[in-house]
């Protein structure tokens, strides 16, 4: 038989596999980040920066129960100038792409992270975060939530941004949301999507301590991890069926086993990120994803992502 191909492409973008981290899983510090680019991951994501260091919420702030996460981390992070540092190393350029996940505190902010992300070469993609959820006192005002602002946002973005840009959106829970947000990011030379972030302003509860698990506002967080996987692929799913076909999905949400990178990319990713799965496994979890992606691949005799990306069946009675 012959070779299973799991490479893939982001609008164009070459990656060696189509399983790569999400943003905030294990790719924060240096040693975090050199693990990542000697893994068999097909890219890089670095943790969303801003400007200056943020050190994040208070603790607890990370929680993992039997089919989830949650997290309120508060976008702890060492400022952009350390992630530019980190992709200047030599290593990268030969080994993988990455992709610089930013996340601005204001619009001043992200046009700011733009410009300068833009001026460091090994930087191959940006992947903009407009769906942070645990930025207590900034829910309100998210761009992602006011279409107007959105589409102001866009126009004077891809005046800066020469890279290819991509957008980590929240979940969406109303066909018309996704519908909307589709018609605005078709106006605009987007690359890619990523959908979806965790689900927003979720609760655990510990219940012999009769308390909840993680100390930030109140102990709501997003949540991750297998629970929200069937969100992740009705996200992933509709926007397929409204994006311009040149603008890739990058899934994310739920992925443990090879069978749940098949659905998501049956559903329409070209590639696909591990959060939760990642944090509870380490970067091993790359290794084994992929010989589990290619086994069910062989099962089914696929030989490429291609031969069923975007195929999901649906029942006519
Ligand atoms: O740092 C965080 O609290 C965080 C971020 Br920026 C994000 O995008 N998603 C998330 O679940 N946590």
């Amino acid at each position: 038989m012959k070779n299973v191909d799991i490479t893939t492409s982001i609008n164009g973008l070459k990656l060696k596999s189509c399983i790569m981290n999400a943003s905030g899983a294990l790719c924060s510090t240096k040693d975090e980040l050199y693990n990542l680019l000697y893994s068999s991951s097909g890219a890089i994501v670095t943790k969303s920066c801003t400007k200056n260091i943020r050190i994040g919420n208070s603790l607890p702030r990370y929680y993992e129960f039997d089919i989830g996460s949650i997290n309120s981390m508060g976008l702890p992070n060492f400022g952009i100038d350390f992630y530019l540092n980190f992709s200047t190393n030599k290593e990268i350029k030969k080994n993988k792409p990455i992709f610089l996940s930013i996340s601005g505190l204001s619009l001043k902010e992200n046009f700011f992270l733009i410009k300068k992300a833009n001026l460091y070469s090994n930087i191959s993609a940006l992947e903009l975060n407009l769906s942070c959820p645990n930025i207590i006192g900034k829910e309100e005002d998210e761009l992602i939530y006011n279409y107007e602002s959105l589409y102001k946002f866009l126009e004077k973005t891809f005046k800066y941004n020469k890279k290819p840009l991509g957008i980590k959106l929240p979940p969406f829970f109303r066909k018309k949301d996704i519908k909307n947000i589709s018609l605005i990011l078709n106006k605009f030379p987007i690359s890619f999507i990523t959908c979806i972030n965790s689900i927003p302003n979720g609760i655990c509860v510990d219940s012999y301590k009769e308390s909840t698990v993680i100390q930030p506002n109140n102990g709501l967080g997003g949540i991750g991890g297998t629970i929200i996987k069937p969100f992740a692929l009705s996200n992933i799913w509709q926007f397929n069926t409204f994006l311009r076909k040149d603008i890739s999905i990058i899934g994310c949400g739920g992925i443990i086993s090879g069978k749940d990178i098949f659905d998501h990319i049956l559903c329409g990713a070209s590639a696909v990120q591990i959060g939760t799965q990642l944090i509870k496994e380490g970067v091993s979890v790359f290794n084994r994803l992929h010989k589990e992606l290619i086994s069910f691949l062989k099962k089914k005799n696929y030989l490429s992502i291609d031969n069923f990306k975007g195929k999901l069946k649906t029942i006519y009675n």
